[in-house]
């Protein structure tokens, strides 16, 4: 196969509307900034990713980052190995976690897109895998607001499409308030039903072993970051303490927070991000962390890439559905009975939907 090379990344930045605001231990978020990555090669492929760093203010620096790459990179041979190796040296000097990782994860994901392209495979059959189904929760709603409405949004959860699972947020100030939360969700859907709770890091470790216990009689799936997400000892005494398996790795910088959690013996299911761990790279090699652990892996966001990953993780868990990005994606995935399958397009299946795009641009 003939070189392809790495002409030019061009970033955009949109803002996105979401149907039910994010509520969460980290902060409310009324809409959804996503920075849209395209890089073309000197072929006339164009790769696409997105990333979504939750927080509107974060882009610029981040776009920064981006342009920084880009210049690296540009007139190089496609190679997402070799760039994402490249990359971290570059950028190890300020630092490799935060908005390095974030800007390496998108690139790497849109050079992913292209290699897969250009051999015209899906990204999943790319990888050596087969494109199937995977189950999933639905993770779109059931944030932190009034827990009278959690009843009948549970319900609307469970029929959009035909989810069996789905995760609540919790870290209430009183632990009534979060036994209220999960009891009404349990009214709208029953007790059959998968049922995820995340704390998003709102405990001290002692409030947070206390919470815990009150709350592992309640037949809940996995408690979901009780503590601040970088606290390993803190994890590891937690997990000696509770009998409802600890889920934690949606903030893990790289495969090697990874390692370094599962050292601690803290971990009982992880979650990799496509934006933190690394992107596509980064997902193979937290894999193989996990596999040989023996640890169940699910995705946190990202579901449009992630669902071919889990296609060939050994330990592959729970997709976590969310359709933040569908409104200017051209091709937006769609649970059936609450699975999900990688798109068979060529590549990862990620295409714009440019009149939306044009809707919700912002200058950055
Ligand atoms: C979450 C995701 C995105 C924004 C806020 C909170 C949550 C999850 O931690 O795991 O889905
Ligand atoms: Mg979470």
């Amino acid at each position: 196969m003939s070189s392809m090379q790495f002409k030019k990344m061009n970033v955009r930045v949109v803002r996105v509307p979401l149907r039910r605001p994010v509520i969460a231990g980290i902060g409310r978020f009324d809409e959804w900034p996503l920075i849209l990555v395209d890089i073309e090669s000197d072929a006339g492929l164009v790769g696409h990713s997105y990333v979504a760093p939750y927080r509107a203010s974060a882009a610029p620096a981040i776009v920064q980052e981006l342009r920084d790459l880009n210049n690296v990179f540009e007139g190089k041979e496609i190679a997402p190995f070799d760039m994402f190796e490249a990359g971290l040296k570059a950028l190890n000097v300020v630092g490799l976690t935060g908005i390095s990782m974030i800007a390496i994860s998108a690139i790497d994901m849109a050079l992913w897109d292209l290699r897969a392209k250009r051999a015209e495979l899906p990204l999943a059959v790319l990888l050596g895998g087969t494109i199937g189904s995977i189950r999933a929760y639905n993770s779109n709603g059931l944030w932190r607001h009034e827990i009278s409405t959690l009843q009948a949004e549970a319900r609307a959860l469970a029929e959009e499409g035909g989810f069996r699972a789905m995760k609540l947020r919790l870290g209430n100030e009183h632990v009534a308030d979060d036994k209220a939360a999960i009891e009404a969700v349990r009214d709208g859907v029953g007790h059959e039903l998968d049922l995820m709770v995340d704390f998003n890091q709102a405990l001290g470790l002692g409030d947070a072993m206390r919470r815990c216990h009150e709350l592992d009689e309640m037949g809940l799936y996995w408690f979901e970051e009780p503590i601040a997400y970088d606290n390993v000892q803190g994890y590891a005494q937690l997990a000696q303490k509770v009998r409802t398996p600890l889920q934690m790795g949606e903030n893990y910088y790289g495969p090697r927070d990874l390692h370094t959690f599962l050292a601690s013996g803290g971990v009982h299911y992880a979650m990799a991000d496509l934006m933190r761990i690394g992107g596509v790279s980064g997902w193979l090699r937290a894999a193989s962390i996990a596999g040989a652990a023996g640890v169940q892996l699910s995705n946190h966001l990202y579901p449009e890439i992630s669902a071919h990953l889990l296609r060939v993780t050994a330990t592959a868990h729970w997709l976590e559905w969310v359709d933040w990005a569908s409104p200017v994606l051209a091709e937006p995935m769609n649970p059936v009975a609450g699975e999900v399958r990688p798109s068979e397009s060529p590549g990862t299946g990620i295409a714009w939907n440019e009149v939306a795009i044009s809707k919700y641009l912002v200058n950055v």
